[in-house]
């Protein structure tokens, strides 16, 4: 998909539709992805094959109907009333076009435009670790776990963007109950897949951002049961397009979108705090709960607004107060008390 001619034109003059993060992101944010390129090395080359996205497979801007391209198929569901909103969803378009999944590469376009060879069946997930009831599921097991339900959740991402997505799944809660923990069961670990025959960020750091794959995720054990965690199978009522996370991703909507791993593998429960793949790579900048958190600001940029992403994409996108917790607080704010949550950022 992407090639070397288009790369070498993309350093040299973009697209429209493949903007700089500077356009798109406050200045702070493309600064600190670039010094982490650059602090581990990886210099111009890292910086420029963000651009990989060049074959323009599907263009942003325009509204055709995405999901013709995807390989996606139609889900059986019912709504969760508890979980609706009045706010405006974010379309389909920009959902699936507008991703952060850096085994595909750094930009934005990147997962649309290089993951739709990517191969989710036959699927394998393990539940392990402390559990009594060891899990291993195959694709079909995935949608039969427990009842799918949809659930609209705010997405708010570290870089101080959101969206309003519609996800078919059902609770985290569900599978880790069927693994029976053990009494020593204190955190829960997640894995993304590993395979770099299909992931061209994990073949390469430049592509991949300089993650450590897999990309690693945790929560505590309480977090993981809270009813708001969620494991999500679809969107807008049709299995999950490669890019947004297929077959099976995690969606913790009072957290940066960071926590919400992808494209899932294993699920661990422990009695150890799990290193988690962000947190690896700028410890001072990404912590372990990375609760949205308006009056914890990221060391160089405000997290007190966000820009919320319509039908015109990040370029028109409204500017809006970000609320604790991402505005689920009476749900979650309790897992914390007596926390000091500057510190456990
Ligand atoms: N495995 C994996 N999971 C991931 C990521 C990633 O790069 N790799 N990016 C995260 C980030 S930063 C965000 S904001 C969300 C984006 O989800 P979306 O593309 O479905 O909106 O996925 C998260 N999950
Ligand atoms: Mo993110």
């Amino acid at each position: 998909m992407a090639n070397k001619g288009n790369f070498v034109k993309g350093v040299l003059k973009r697209k429209a539709w493949d903007l700089p993060e500077s356009e798109v992101t406050p200045e702070s944010v493309f600064k600190s992805r670039r010094q982490i390129i650059k602090a581990l090395g990886l210099g111009a080359a890292g910086a420029s094959l963000s651009t990989s996205a060049q074959a323009g497979l599907f263009d942003v801007f325009s509204d055709k109907k995405a999901d013709d391209a995807f390989k996606v198929s139609p889900l059986t569901f019912t709504k969760n009333e508890k979980y609706q909103t009045s706010e405006i969803l974010t379309p389909e378009t920009k959902v699936t076009t507008h991703n952060n999944f850096f085994e595909f590469g750094t930009s934005k376009a990147d997962p649309v435009n290089n993951a739709q060879g990517f191969d989710v069946e036959p699927w394998k997930l393990v539940v392990d670790g402390e559990v009594e009831t060891p899990l291993t599921l195959g694709y079909d097991d995935l949608f039969k776990l427990a009842a799918l339900e949809e659930r609209t959740y705010r997405l708010r991402c570290v870089e101080a963007w959101s969206m309003v997505i519609p996800w078919v799944g059902f609770s985290l809660a569900n599978i880790i109950k069927k693994a029976n923990p053990t009494s020593k069961a204190k955190y829960v670990a997640f894995e993304t897949l590993h395979d770099p025959s299909q992931m061209p960020g994990q073949r390469n750091r430049f592509v991949g951002g300089g993650i450590h794959y897999p990309y690693v995720e945790g929560l505590t054990l309480s977090e993981a049961l809270n009813d708001l965690s969620f494991l999500a199978v679809g969107l807008y009522g049709k299995t999950l397009p490669p890019q947004n996370g297929a077959p099976i991703r995690l969606v913790v909507p009072w957290k940066y979108g960071f926590k919400s791993i992808k494209s899932i593998v294993r699920i661990r429960l422990t009695d150890k705090k799990p290193p988690t793949s962000w947190n690896q790579l700028a410890s001072h900048e990404y912590g372990f709960y990375a609760n949205v958190n308006p009056e914890v600001d990221h060391p160089r940029w405000s997290q007190a607004s966000e820009r919320r992403i319509g039908a015109g994409g990040l370029f028109s996108a409204k500017r809006i107060p970000t609320l604790p917790f991402n505005g689920y607080g009476d749900e979650v704010a309790s897992l914390y008390t007596g926390l000091d949550l500057r510190k456990n950022f």
